[in-house]
């Protein structure tokens, strides 16, 4: 499938997904969102990939947030599609049953941090900002963003970054959990590579299924979260990966996982 404002390509086992907005800092209209649906579940489905980067075009921006001239008029049923239209896009995102590292090269605002927050894990140069400012604009997050953000850094800080509005720098994103690393932006790109190249070396099975456990547990009480967790661990003793690392580790070679 060719995308007008993605950008997807592949080396080896590492995809790369780029918002290619430039002009307006990648921001997100109906069409990329639907873009970023068609791929991520295009995505998921390719047995060759093990890991997806997700980045925007540019120096300045990750995302600066939904496309604010396409919304500005719409009656309450378009806002709805939209939403849903953001929620299609995050969800498939956040199904891709490998790692996908947010590559947050600069702003990350709105539904630009809403994105990031669908990545199972996010990287941003020391240059970035984010936060969620739709109470500037009179609006409320409506791409996930109310309900992501408390879940990665707890209903405390969701609220002081979602009634303030604030962009807070790439350090302090850090200190309160909301991005896991923080480099150099020069560094970025290749420390986001070098991660996913790890994971990529990984038993495929074994991490769909921890994410399995992750995401679904994370709605769960502990007591369900850790019945989840017996049926899954028990489920990567039915794949190939199981024999094959155990295997390997006993006759002290390198694993050659298959992801079956
Ligand atoms: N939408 C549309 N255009 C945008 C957006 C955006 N979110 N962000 C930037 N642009 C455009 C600017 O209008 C400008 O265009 P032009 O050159 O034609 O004037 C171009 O990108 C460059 O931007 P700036 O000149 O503003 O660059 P600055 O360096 O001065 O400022 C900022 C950078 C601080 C990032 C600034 O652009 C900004 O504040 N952008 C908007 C950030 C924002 O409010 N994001 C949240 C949007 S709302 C949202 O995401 C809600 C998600 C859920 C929606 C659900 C709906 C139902």
């Amino acid at each position: 499938m060719s995308y007008e404002n993605i950008l997807f390509e592949t080396a080896g086992p590492i995809g790369r997904l780029t918002v290619n907005r430039p002009k307006l800092l990648n921001a997100l209209n109906r069409r990329t969102l639907s873009e970023i649906a068609d791929c991520a579940k295009a995505a998921a489905q390719d047995r060759s990939l093990r890991a997806l980067i997700v980045t925007g075009a540019g120096e300045k921006a990750f995302v600066a947030g939904a496309d604010i001239s396409e919304m500005t008029d719409f009656p309450r049923e378009a806002a709805l599609e939209f939403s849903r239209d953001g929620h299609r896009a995050m969800d498939a995102i956040a199904a891709i049953p490998f790692p996908v590292i947010a590559q947050v090269n600069g702003f990350a605002l709105g539904g630009g941090l809403e994105l990031a927050l669908a990545c199972d894990v996010i990287f941003a140069a020391d240059t970035a900002k984010l936060g969620l400012p739709e109470v500037t604009l009179g609006l409320l997050p409506g791409f996930g963003g109310t309900q992501r953000l408390s879940r990665r850094v707890g209903p405390g800080k969701a609220r002081e970054l979602t009634y303030s509005g604030e962009h807070i720098p790439a350090t302090e994103a850090l200190r309160i959990h909301l991005v896991d690393r923080v480099y150099p932006a020069a560094e970025l790109g290749d420390a986001c590579t070098k991660w996913a190249e790890l994971v990529a070396t990984r038993g495929p099975c074994g991490i769909a299924l921890a994410k399995e456990a992750i995401e679904t547990g994370s709605g769960l009480t502990l007591a369900d979260g850790l019945r989840i967790e017996q049926h899954l661990f028990s489920t990567a003793f039915t794949t190939q990966d199981m024999r094959e690392g155990t295997q390997a580790f006993l006759a002290k070679r390198k694993a050659d996982f298959k992801g079956n």
